[in-house]
């Protein structure tokens, strides 16, 4: 093991190194796998024949007139179900209430100071006809983007349903962006019509959402119109002509609107990616293939039984994980869901458990960031409730830690219920690898292997298959029903992005290994990995070490300039309540832990404890951002930072320590 900076140009030459081990194993429950929605039959059922597969999911759906051909793929082009026409807030809405599921509870919705609201799928579809004749008394037609910065109200799943019943693309921009970042994502999306509310309670206030609305909108004049929702009561400004109320122009619609069928290509949204340093990515998704998909997915990944589970995907509609399985997956599935619009410490830290308790939640889906932080306020506080309603727990947003992993299973899971670890991004539009709790015998930190007609490899630099025991990059071979159709105006940075890092194959930019039984562990994001003396590191490795120690509720890992190594690991951690101020003694305690679990390349150069740590809105930990800390560079783009603050703390801690 050399300790000499590679030679320029072999930086690639190395894929990654495979550093974990990890022996623990969970099996699925009998009694689930006994009566599970996806046996392991299906597998080889789908590979079989992958177009009849998929066909047979959008069967599901309910189609105005049936598609001619399943797929029409001129690389990287790809058009599912071509011919085929649906109305995606009929098949979400509509056909549930005329099959007599009326009257079936679709949100259970909890407002952040207690508030609630109950709402059936028929309350919900009359919403829904009454929102799109608003939209279309405002001008708004088929093809029109619409732009929804809403809090977590149930008016939101309605506006996005009215938008997709019009054929009107809608483009949810995360709450808690600033103006400036609604503002960029209006001008690459060209919307004339934005839909907000006065604001929405976070942490115990209400916090304003039109005022940004207003600042945005101070040099566009293109949007036509702002559709306000009124929600805290706050004070607004208003501008005549321009805003409109929606109780002042929804409330007084019909409860009927004819929906016209779509086709199955029509755009249904656009989300735009977050946290890089360029300009947003505004990530088209398409009807038929994208609805056919999450409602699959959400079906066969948590085992749904539609008639008697209570879902609960803990996470934001401005995020893509709320697009597909709060709204799209869970509606289109008939199913009953949990809408929480709060934080998970208002107004004490065992909110979240409260709401499964109170609800009888039976399946729960939330971030590692979360998992982590429940880790750091301790065990005693989810023991205070009755969460044994719970019988599938689900983790999505990064790589999940071992440790958190264990912690969720035993902790919220009562080490009953199996955990599933699921991989996908805004581009791939749903679940793509994940374990299946009836069927998977799951590894803490492995999302395990591809779903059911999905192809996906990991390779290593000449796209050549990695072996079992090799890592690389994970790849998608064939294309799949929910893929990204395009970037928003730019096929070419689609075609670069995605299709030109290996021929022929998709490239989601992250890394992975495969172990020894051919099963798939991500490793974070390439951008990520660390190059030391020649070794490819992953962040995530290492991060999972530190989580591992007792003393460690968060770490994050980035790859420093060094003169020595090429670059050298420096680590940002959380400590837990218990574990006092840090010191050198723990700080050398730490690195000789990472050292004797992943072996003496991956002992960090410096170890910083902070309180705190620089995250998106989906929990992700802005490593870019370390890394301008870590080699004392002026920081980039922070307009998708929950708390900008955060960052400049950590600046003064580094500073302080250098
Ligand atoms: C759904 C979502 C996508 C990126 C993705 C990867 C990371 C998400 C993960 C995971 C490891 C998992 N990621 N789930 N990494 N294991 N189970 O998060 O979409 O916000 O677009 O992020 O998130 O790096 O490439 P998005």
């Amino acid at each position: 093991m050399a300790e000499t900076p590679p030679a320029p140009g072999q930086e690639n030459q190395q894929t990654l190194s495979n550093l974990l081990q990890e022996s623990r194993r969970f099996p699925p429950p009998p009694e689930l796998a006994a009566e599970a929605n996806v046996r392991a039959e299906a597998f080889a059922a789908a590979d079989a024949d992958r177009l009849g597969f998929w066909a047979e999911q959008a069967g599901r759906l309910r189609w105005e007139r049936p598609w001619d051909t399943v797929l029409d793929w001129q690389p990287p082009f790809a058009k599912w179900f071509v011919g085929g026409k649906l109305n995606a807030a009929v098949n979400c809405v509509d056909r549930h209430v005329e099959a007599g599921r009326g009257d079936k509870v679709a949100y259970h919705w909890e407002g952040e100071p207690g508030d609630t609201r109950t709402i059936t799928y028929a309350q919900l579809k009359d919403l829904v006809c009454q929102a799109a004749n608003a939209l279309e008394e405002l001008g708004v037609t088929k093809g029109d983007r619409v732009a929804i910065y809403m809090p977590m109200i149930p008016e939101t799943v309605v506006a996005m349903l009215a938008c997709a019943r019009i054929g009107a693309p809608h483009m949810v921009v995360f709450g808690g962006f600033s103006a400036d970042a609604l503002g960029s994502r209006l001008d690459d999306s060209d919307a004339k019509l934005v839909i907000t509310a006065d604001g929405g309670y976070r942490r115990g206030k209400p916090s304003g959402l039109k005022p940004a609305v207003d600042e945005a909108l101070r040099s566009r004049p293109g949007v036509r119109n702002v559709l306000v929702v009124r929600r805290t009561g706050q004070d607004v400004e208003w501008t005549e002509g321009r805003d409109v109320w929606w109780h002042d122009v929804v409330e007084r619609q019909g409860t009927e609107h004819a929906a016209p069928a779509h086709d199955a290509e029509d755009p249904l949204y656009i989300m735009y990616t977050s946290g890089t340093t360029a300009k947003p990515k505004g990530i088209l998704h398409t009807t038929g293939g994208y609805l056919t998909q999450v409602s699959y997915t959400h079906w066969a990944v948590f085992d749904l039984k539609p008639e008697t589970d209570v879902f609960w995907t803990a996470a934001d509609i401005g995020w893509v994980t709320g697009h597909s399985y709060i709204v799209y997956g869970p509606l289109s599935n008939g199913a009953t869901s949990v809408m929480y619009e709060g934080t998970p410490d208002t107004p004490h830290r065992g909110r979240f458990w409260e709401i499964v308790q109170k609800y009888g939640v039976t399946i729960a889906y939330m971030a590692p960031t979360a998992i982590r932080t429940f880790m750091k306020w301790g065990e005693d506080i989810p023991a205070q409730y009755d969460l044994s309603s719970l019988r599938v727990l689900g983790s999505v947003g990064e790589p999940i830690n071992p440790e958190a992993y264990v912690w969720y299973r035993k902790n919220i899971g009562g080490d009953r219920v199996p955990v599933v670890d699921t991989w996908w991004q805004t581009e791939t539009g749903a679940i793509m690898v994940s374990p299946l709790p009836g069927v998977t015998e799951a590894k803490p930190g492995a999302a395990m292997r591809p779903l059911p007609g999905i192809s996906v490899d990991v390779v290593d630099d000449e796209a050549k298959s990695v072996p079992d025991g090799g890592g690389g990059f994970i790849v998608v071979r064939e294309p799949w029903p929910s893929m990204l159709r395009g970037i928003w105006g730019d096929p070419k940075r689609y075609e670069e992005t995605y299709w030109s890092r290996f021929e022929g194959l998709y490239f989601p930019g992250d890394g992975a290994k495969r172990d020894e039984d051919g099963d798939i562990w991500l490793l974070g994001r390439v951008d990520d990995v660390m190059l030391v003396s020649g070794h490819n590191i992953s962040t995530t490795e290492v991060e999972s070490a530190l989580v591992a120690h007792a003393k460690v509720a968060e770490a994050a890992v980035v790859g420093a300039t060094d003169p020595v190594t090429g670059q050298a690991i420096v680590a940002f951690v959380i400590l837990r309540g218990e574990a006092g101020e840090g010191g050198e003694e723990l700080v050398r305690e730490l690195r000789d832990h990472v050292g004797s679990s992943l072996g003496p390349i991956a002992k960090p150069r410096q170890i910083l404890v902070v309180p705190e740590l620089p995250k998106t809105r989906s929990g992700k930990i802005m490593r870019r951002l370390l890394r301008d800390v870590a080699e004392n560079r002026t920081l980039g783009d922070v307009s998708t930072l929950t708390d900008a603050k955060s960052i400049e703390t950590l600046r003064d801690v580094f500073q302080g320590a250098s």
